[in-house]
């Protein structure tokens, strides 16, 4: 049995979020664990509040979960705090937890922020050297590599600055750029696009899925440039049943 943790933030509304992490683990065989790191408020409409979860709660799980069963490969989402992400650093080192996947979410579609700005010097310096695939979309790139990208050779540049602070790879996921959806995935020897045709409308939780998509596939085994793949075809095929579950129209993948 393959068993896989995603460490993340909850959404009630179950497209983003640890809910929805599960709900991939679970489509696709594996014995899925969840370690919530933050709550937010939030419907289809987008997210309106959110709180971490107390330093010490959020400690005690990792420790107790970590001693007792070990995951094959993990997954982080949103975080929300600086404290959130030394103690998910500190823990997934203590217990040499390999195959981590670092979704390193900023902020919501709505714009809230999901990342607090003392955060993310701690994301670049503890839990990235500790990672084997960062999957940043473009803003998050830029952000982390403090480079403004224009062109192809500026998602080249920033990929190389993310790499440099330790992760085995970097997947840009260039979907908010207009045209094909090409997601770049760099490593070591490796630059392969993937492009992907465009699905009508805007989609709830597409970053989450792909992400704990990929974490099952290291899980199993699969190499890196395998499992983005596998995970990508996941993730295209769960975009076509998408359909809007509340009242707003953002769709909702349909487990
Ligand atoms: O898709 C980013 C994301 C991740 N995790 C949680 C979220 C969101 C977006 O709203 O709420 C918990």
């Amino acid at each position: 049995m393959i068993k896989v943790l995603s460490i993340a933030g909850s959404d009630p509304s179950s497209g983003a979020g640890i809910q929805v992490d599960l709900k991939t683990f679970q489509a696709l065989g594996a014995f899925g664990m969840a370690v919530p790191a933050a709550l937010t408020v939030q419907n289809s409409n987008g997210v309106s509040g959110v709180e971490a979860v107390s330093a010490t709660m959020f400690l005690k799980q990792l420790q107790s979960l970590l001693s007792d069963i070990k995951p094959h490969a993990a997954k982080t989402g949103m975080l929300l705090t600086k404290q959130n992400v030394e103690t998910t650093a500190a823990l997934l080192k203590k217990f040499r937890i390999k195959n981590l996947v670092i979704d390193p979410v900023l902020k919501s579609t709505s714009g809230r922020v999901l990342l607090q700005p003392a955060a993310v010097k701690a994301l670049r310096k503890k839990l990235f050297p500790l990672a084997t695939i960062v999957t940043p979309n473009l803003p998050e790139t830029e952000l982390l590599s403090g480079m403004t990208i224009k062109s192809e050779k500026d998602m080249d540049y920033a990929a190389g600055k993310i790499l440099d602070l330790g992760p085995s790879y970097v997947l840009v996921k260039g979907g908010h750029r207009t045209g094909p959806a090409a997601d770049t995935l760099y490593g070591g020897k490796t630059v392969i696009a993937f492009s992907t045709l465009r699905r009508e409308g805007e989609f709830h939780g597409t970053g989450c899925v792909l992400s704990s998509a990929i974490t099952v596939f290291i899980a199993r085994g699969l190499p890196v440039e395998k499992a983005v793949e596998k995970a990508k075809q996941f993730v295209d095929r769960m975009l076509i049943t998408a359909k809007p579950v509340g009242k707003a129209k953002t769709k909702y993948f349909q487990f």
